[in-house]
């Protein structure tokens, strides 16, 4: 969970930071703006255990101002990576190079807004060490019937060939580099839904908000699979 709590840090010194855009929109129309090439909202922490090599990984953060405090009530065929605490929770699904469903319920205990972070796994070559193996994985048709979800077939790409309204997030001085053959990235072809779909793993994955309400329990469902 130390990583999860990294991710948690430096996201907010991410969103702390003042946006050139306008004070008055919704969180989200601000982080979908952020230039992606800077935005890095986590640290990696080199654990004792790997995750497992054939999963995905879901990672949810309450958010930063006014952090949401939720729990998990229920993960499809998936677990709980460690222990989720009142504001954030990984979460791995054991994933094939077939596209499945997944699906994850949580409770907001207040309202505002969270983070979902789309990922792979954590995957060191070596006990402690610093390098991954660099597991590509595939999302798409992420949908909620509770909240408002935007672009979650990620059909719609900005000028930079990113998924509109979600921001890339990368780790410093990852190993191995991210480059053009592991950046996370839009995919166009044997999609789950529509014709475009998402690729990310540890160290290059992209990340979206969605607002919550007290109380009100939310299903996120997607798809995803290895990358094949
Ligand atoms: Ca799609």
């Amino acid at each position: 969970m130390f990583e999860n709590l990294q991710v948690s840090i430096r996201f907010s010194t991410v969103l702390g930071v003042k946006s050139p855009f306008s004070r008055t929109m919704p969180l989200r129309f601000q982080l979908w703006k952020l230039p992606v090439l800077f935005v890095a909202f986590f640290l990696p922490l080199w654990g004792t255990h790997a995750d497992d090599e054939s999963s995905v990984r879901i990672d949810i953060i309450g958010g930063t101002a006014n952090p949401v405090d939720f729990e998990v009530q229920n993960v499809s065929e998936g677990e709980v990576l460690g222990k989720a605490t009142h504001q954030q929770a990984s979460l791995a699904f054991p994933a094939s190079k077939d596209w499945q469903k997944g699906a994850v319920t949580i409770l907001p205990h207040n309202s505002g807004n969270i983070h979902i972070i789309f990922l792979g796994p954590w995957l060191p070559v070596s006990p402690g060490s610093r390098e991954l193996v660099p597991e590509i994985v595939n999302f798409d048709d992420f949908t909620s019937d509770e909240v408002t979800i935007h672009n979650g077939s990620f059909e719609v790409v900005d000028e930079y060939g990113n998924p509109k309204y979600f921001i890339k997030g990368e780790i410093p001085e990852s190993k191995p580099a991210v480059d053009e053959s592991n950046q996370a990235r839009v995919v166009e072809g044997d999609a789950s839904e529509g014709r475009r779909y998402i690729r990310v793993w540890h160290n290059s994955r992209f990340a979206t908000t969605v607002s919550v309400t007290v109380n009100v329990p939310v299903t996120f469902r997607f798809h995803y699979r290895l990358n094949p």
